[in-house]
């Protein structure tokens, strides 16, 4: 029934916060949600998921340049998506609204060296906020990798469902060859029951050293028949790479999955492709090319949650995540609501101040970390294999410090 989870108290806020959502599109980290939904974490903690399997990321330098790294960059990215989009639901019980950051909000964070893996570093900035951007960038230097990227999201609303479209990419950077990492499409089912959870849809790409990975996501009820399922295809750049059909038409899907296929499968590049199936929060194998088997399995490499202090953190300084957010995180946690609402007005009415005061002073509040540019080259040039669309995104780059904490 309607409103399910919904504490009974809040029925009538998650209603109008529905009728709110499905009136409109755009930014939906503005609206007002019922406490039952929000969650004490701020998106600039998200970026930690590309790192929760370290030994994974690490293992991508390890790996013999050329399709076999290529692979293994492909095999680090789907283990990434577990946490990335289904650990809320595990760890309370349902998608949450996150903590909206403010602008210039940090996170670092640090995963130690172990068994000759490398440290790996993670720096976060909130680059904007209205819209929110959150840009990032992580390293294992010892390994030669770095990730660098920024995300945000344009939402709408369909047949009762968020659709999230993830805005922004990620350029992969290991030893001096790169990769174009581009990002899925989420769909947040489950509203009207007040317990929200993630599928993704559509498609997404890996592009570098020569090779195309098309990804498609499906959930419950299409190819596999199981949620979280996925199909990555593999082939050489400059190959035929099959036309994405279009997203919720059943007859471009069958037209690739089925036997007739529109793509050039008679051409001798086709030879050279791999097709992995599977879930991605769970196991997959090799389907077609060379290797047999099992492709990988998320839960051979355990979790390792994102290891930062808390505020009793002294090093701290205001305007981290954790320390920023301290007291509203802990009221959302303990049920004092009326703590959490003071202090996230509080935080916000600085936040106006602090907007007021530039435009006073005729000012820009300054990044941190960042550059903000326009184009991005590699994107451009590695989109282009794959006809990626849009033909470029702006990009943040970052400025090569950081903080004393991570050295
Ligand atoms: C942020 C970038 C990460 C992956 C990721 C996972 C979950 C997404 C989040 C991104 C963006 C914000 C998000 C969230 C799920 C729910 C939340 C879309 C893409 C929205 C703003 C909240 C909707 C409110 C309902 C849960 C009620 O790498």
């Amino acid at each position: 029934t309607a409103g399910e989870a919904v504490p009974a108290s809040q029925r009538g806020s998650w209603s109008s916060f529905l009728k709110s959502i499905a009136s409109f599109s755009g930014d939906l980290s503005s609206l007002t949600a019922p406490p039952f939904i929000l969650s004490p974490t701020s998106l600039t903690e998200f970026p930690a998921y590309w790192c929760e399997r370290p030994d994974l990321f690490a293992a991508i330098a390890d790996a013999k340049e050329g399709e076999a790294r290529h692979l293994a960059v492909l095999k680090w990215f789907i283990s990434t998506l577990k946490d990335q989009y289904t650990s809320r639901n595990e760890e309370m019980g349902s998608e949450k609204k996150p903590l909206n950051p403010v602008l210039g909000e940090l996170f670092y964070a640090q995963w130690p060296d172990k068994n000759g893996r490398g440290q790996t570093n993670l720096l976060v900035e909130q680059v904007s906020h209205h819209p929110p951007i959150t840009a990032y960038v992580i390293e294992n230097k010892s390994k030669g990798l770095k990730l660098t990227g920024h995300n945000a999201q344009k939402t709408t609303f369909s047949a009762g469902a968020i659709i999230v479209k993830q805005i922004g990419h990620a350029i992969l950077n290991v030893k001096g060859a790169e990769y174009l990492i581009t990002l899925p499409r989420l769909r947040i089912d489950g509203l009207w029951y007040g317990s929200p959870y993630i599928e993704l849809i559509d498609t997404s790409y890996i592009i570098g050293e020569g090779f195309v990975s098309l990804i498609e996501y499906k959930g419950k009820g299409y190819f596999s028949g199981k949620s979280h399922s996925f199909k990555a295809t593999v082939t050489p750049a400059g190959a035929d790479v099959p036309a994405v059909p279009a997203s919720g038409s059943a007859g471009g899907l069958s037209s690739w999955y089925g036997g007739g296929s529109k793509s050039n499968s008679s051409t001798s590049l086709a030879l050279k492709e791999h097709v992995i199936e599977g879930t991605w929060h769970e196991t997959s194998s090799w389907t077609k090319g060379p290797n047999k088997g099992k492709f990988h399995d998320v839960s051979a490499h355990k979790e390792e949650a994102v290891p930062v202090g808390g505020e009793a953190d002294k090093t701290m300084g205001e305007f981290e995540t954790r320390k920023l957010w301290t007291l509203v995180a802990k009221g959302i946690r303990e049920g004092d609501f009326e703590l959490a609402s003071k202090e996230k007005s509080r935080i916000e009415n600085d936040q106006r101040q602090k907007r007021k005061d530039e435009q006073a002073a005729e000012t820009k509040w300054p990044l941190k970390h960042f550059k903000h540019e326009e184009t991005d080259a590699t994107y451009e040039r590695l989109g282009k294999l794959a006809k990626i669309i849009p033909p470029t995104e702006d990009r943040y780059i970052f400025l090569g410090t950081w903080p004393a904490s991570l050295a």
